[in-house]
């Protein structure tokens, strides 16, 4: 047991002042005593720092627009506000390890080409007929649609259209940061040039099919777009087919379809439909978890937070939260979690039910 404080609890307190003035000489040689802090680094259960937070579309918006008077996207690089976890503050932090944006670019506008190491996400919210270009090959984007950015490749986004686009911005830089492998560059140039044909991903490994001797060193799809229109039909017929989950009701991973695994290595990206009336069971995992409501109305607890959700609304999760759906309407929501890389490192925990 340890106390809230770190000590361990064996640890007597009336003694410490006398140790101090051999803590005060190991810190000038950089140690310091473990037993004063082990309780905060080994916790016996999770303990996130972060907070359960929803974000309603409808207060969030007015600040887009602002934005948009205040600063073009050519000045900003990436016209993005970051959510902040009300625990995490000034950190650029949903949750611990994600980082979540609300990018807004107006039409002719366009956010010039870059490359980094860390993976990003778009979930598309409002607008049509925009595009994201991944290593020369353009997609356009509606919403619902689910688009990756993989690491390393060149992108920019350009909005052709006389609509406003928004989308959500999931980026694994926190992971990337942690391990210090962080590297990024400018294009030289505002975007990148165009080189294959828009749908060519889709083409190649969408179907079912993939070319004769194709071959990849990346570990992340090649399938930059998972249009919503197939995710939905997707869920529809999953719906029909399967009974539903207690806790998730029909719950989808996207997958890279050339090996079954996570679309993004180090993101776990999903799509939910909670139908109408459904009350899911308590759930709660290691996973911290950011949701995007697509559509119909419902609500959430969250430990012991309530949010009404309507569409384009974003939540979060925290590890260890309990978290529990009653769906109003049918109810669709997208979420990204760090699940991925606790499977692969033997660290993901969940408990369904109220235990
Ligand atoms: O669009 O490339 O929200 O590099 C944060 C960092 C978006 C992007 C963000 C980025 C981008």
């Amino acid at each position: 047991m340890a106390a809230e404080d770190g000590f361990v609890e064996t640890v007597d307190r009336a003694a410490e002042e006398g140790r101090t003035p051999f803590y005060e000489r190991a810190r000038e040689r950089n140690l310091a005593p473990l037993w004063r802090v082990l309780g905060g680094l080994v916790t016996e259960e999770p303990r996130s720092p972060a907070v359960p937070a929803h974000w309603a579309y409808s207060d969030v918006r007015p600040y887009l627009i602002e934005a948009c008077d205040l600063i073009s996207t050519e000045e900003a690089e990436r016209r993005v506000l970051v959510f902040e976890n009300p625990g995490l503050p000034g950190q650029s932090r949903i949750t611990p390890s994600l980082f979540a944006g609300y990018q807004i670019i107006r039409p002719g506008e366009v956010a010039p080409a870059h490359r980094h190491v860390a993976s990003a996400l778009r979930f598309i919210l409002e607008g049509k007929d925009a595009y994201t270009a991944v290593a020369g090959e353009r997609t356009m984007m509606e919403p619902g649609d689910f688009v990756i950015t993989p690491s390393w490749t060149w992108h920019d986004h350009g909005n052709e259209s006389d609509e406003l686009m928004v989308w959500i911005d999931g980026l694994d830089m926190h992971m990337v940061n942690l391990v210090s492998a962080s590297f990024r560059e400018g294009y030289p140039g505002r975007s990148h040039p165009v080189t294959r044909p828009e749908g060519a991903a889709m083409a190649e490994v969408g179907f079912n099919l993939v070319p004769v001797d194709f071959e990849t060193t990346s570990q992340t799809s090649p399938i930059f777009n998972y249009p919503y229109r197939r995710t939905r039909e997707a869920l529809e017929m999953v719906s029909r087919t399967r009974a539903p989950d207690a806790c998730h009701a029909f719950k989808m991973h996207y997958i890279n379809p050339l090996n079954g695994k996570s679309a993004i290595p180090t993101i776990t990206t999903a799509m939910q439909l909670l139908p109408k009336g459904f009350r899911s069971s308590s759930y709660k995992s290691t996973a911290g978890t950011v949701f995007s409501v697509v559509e119909g109305k419902g609500s959430v607890t969250v430990g012991d937070m309530r949010f009404q959700l309507a569409p384009k609304d974003l939540f979060v999760a925290p590890s260890w939260f309990p978290i529990q759906f009653e769906a109003e309407s049918d109810l669709i929501l997208f979420s990204y979690s760090d699940r991925i890389v606790q499977d692969k490192l033997d660290l993901f925990r969940e408990s369904r039910g109220d235990a």
